[in-house]
């Protein structure tokens, strides 16, 4: 089998205080390369170079902003740290803690009816105000990652700058690729992509860190040297994945010319200008959903105990891998198949309305519609379909996408239960990528895991910065429920 062509790195790994020393050194020569060609420079224009320089770097933006939100936080426990955010009842204990605020996520927030804002930006903005790779493209997930961590619109250099960190941090140890050749080609792609994530691990900065007694005020920078590096290499692991399971094992190397989203789809045998962006545009709205979903909510819990991010990430994909969560995407393309199947690409409405109730007469959920929090149609939705219309409106499984949209929600209404009747971000990912060629429905949750490091890490490493604590809910029985009832009534 053809291995990815991947530079190793020195085999007894690069210790964290190394990196940071690589890197300053690597910064300042940058910069004195710069002053030393135009030694005519004023000392305000060095000063300006050396600002523009920092401007770019990723880490250096963090660390300034670093003290701000600690004080931030401080203040918020010590003015506000009494204050009710509302009523714990019974329903909420048996009700998979609906509703219940119980978590501090700074990344995103998610609003019932108008969807997810990632640092206060929905996603047309988004789509406006992040740099893309051409003119009125979609938005880079370099320029999302940047502005989850720092919270500021990235510019298209910063956004250029961090691109290249990206790629230069890919590298595969080969014996992740034995890991995941260790399990049978039919596994899952969700197991095998996860088992290379914690055959990633091995070099993981933050469990070296802390093994040398590293102290809690730097935690937050190995957990950032890791949380980049994963992210940097998920695209390439998940790409081994799919062409060793339906591409007879060729790799395909990255692209040192590509961005992250280009070179994803580059890896997976796909380098059509359509496929790029719709790659930047899927990596950038499944990145992050606030802090409850089921995969966020796993890797913050996990990372709460000091587990490093690659620990902490594989965790929250095993959580991304149920057909409730990430799943549903390749549930979704899986049924659209089987009524097809069934009925044929042209099937009438009422037609669908009968295989929607027989779907739901057998006891399964209808894929791709409902929501935890949302209570209207998912932006996320909204955009793929903005996507197709322009791209692809003829392809007859959109049209069939669009029909169940007009024919679903009025069923699950009657259904009287179900609290959101519209479609979610995963009624609509599968035929986009069908269209184009990638059409291995099992696969899909795999794409949704890469996005979704984004957020997940993003946020990991301002738990570290601002040093969140260990996370333990209490819980209780149903015998302590009763009396406690009984005694409140
Ligand atoms: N089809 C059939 N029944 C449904 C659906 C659906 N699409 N959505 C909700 N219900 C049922 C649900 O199973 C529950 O039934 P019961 O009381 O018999 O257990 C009842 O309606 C009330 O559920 P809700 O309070 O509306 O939804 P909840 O917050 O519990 O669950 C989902 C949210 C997303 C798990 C649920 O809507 C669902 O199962 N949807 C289909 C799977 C899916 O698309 N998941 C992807 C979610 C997005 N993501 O990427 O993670
Ligand atoms: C997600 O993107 O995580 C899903 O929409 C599920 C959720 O938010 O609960």
């Amino acid at each position: 089998m053809a291995k990815l062509h991947v530079k190793e790195e020195n085999s007894c790994g690069v210790c964290f205080s190394t990196m940071v020393f690589y890197r300053s050194v690597s910064l300042l020569s940058k910069l004195r390369n710069r002053v030393v060609k135009q030694p005519s420079l004023t000392n305000s224009v060095r000063w300006l170079q050396i600002q523009t320089s920092s401007d770019l770097d990723l880490h250096s933006q963090l660390k300034e902003l670093i003290p701000e939100q600690q004080e931030r936080l401080k203040k918020i426990k010590s003015e506000y740290g009494k204050v009710q955010l509302g009523n714990i009842t019974v329903d909420m204990v048996l009700g998979g803690m609906r509703g219940m605020t119980g978590l501090l996520w700074e990344t995103s927030l998610l609003d019932p009816d108008e969807g997810i804002r990632f640092r206060g930006h929905s996603i047309p903005e988004c789509q406006k105000l992040l740099p893309a790779a051409k003119p009125g493209g979609e938005p880079l997930p370099e320029g999302l990652l940047w502005l989850l961590l720092t919270g500021k619109v990235p510019t298209k250099e910063q956004v250029d700058a961090l691109s290249k960190e990206l790629r230069d941090r890919a590298t595969i140890p080969d014996y992740v690729y034995k890991a995941i050749d260790a399990l049978p080609v039919t596994a899952h792609p969700m197991t095998q992509f996860t088992t290379g994530v914690m055959a990633l691990q091995v070099r993981s900065e933050f469990q070296k860190a802390y093994e040398k007694g590293i102290h809690k005020s730097k935690y937050w920078e190995p957990t950032y040297e890791d949380s980049l590096s994963l992210i940097a290499q998920l695209p390439a692991v998940a790409a081994y994945v799919y062409r060793r399971m339906y591409k007879n094992g060729e790799s395909i190397p990255m692209d040192d010319s590509l961005d992250y989203g280009a070179n994803f789809a580059h890896m997976l045998g796909f380098d059509s200008p359509e496929m790029q962006e719709l790659m930047r545009l899927y990596v950038t709205i499944h990145s992050d959903h606030e802090g409850g979903n089921v995969s966020a909510h796993t890797g913050h819990l996990v990372a709460s105990a000091l587990s490093d991010p690659y620990l902490s990430f594989a965790a929250a994909l095993n959580g991304l891998a149920g057909p409730l969560h990430g799943l549903a995407n390749q549930e979704v393309l899986l049924w659209i198949k089987s009524v097809v199947d069934e009925c044929g690409e042209n099937i009438s409405k009422d037609q669908l309305k009968d295989y929607v109730w027989k779907t739901l007469n057998s006891g399964k959920v209808v894929p791709g519609f409902g929501h935890g929090v949302l209570r209207k149609t998912d932006p996320r939705y909204m955009c793929q379909r903005e996507f197709a219309l322009k791209h692809l409106p003829n392809d007859p499984l959109f049209q069939l996408v669009s029909k169940l949209y007009d024919v679903v929600p009025p069923i699950l209404t009657e259904l009287g239960k179900v609290k959101n009747p519209w479609p979610n971000v995963d009624a609509h990912s599968g035929v986009l990528l069908n269209y184009y060629g990638l059409t291995e429905a099992r696969y899909y949750t795999v794409l949704f895991g890469v996005s979704r490091s984004i957020g997940i890490c993003s946020q990991l490493i301002w738990d570290r910065a601002l040093g969140l604590p260990l996370e333990r809910p209490k819980s209780v029985t149903m015998e302590w429920l009763e009396n406690h009832c009984k005694k409140s009534a």
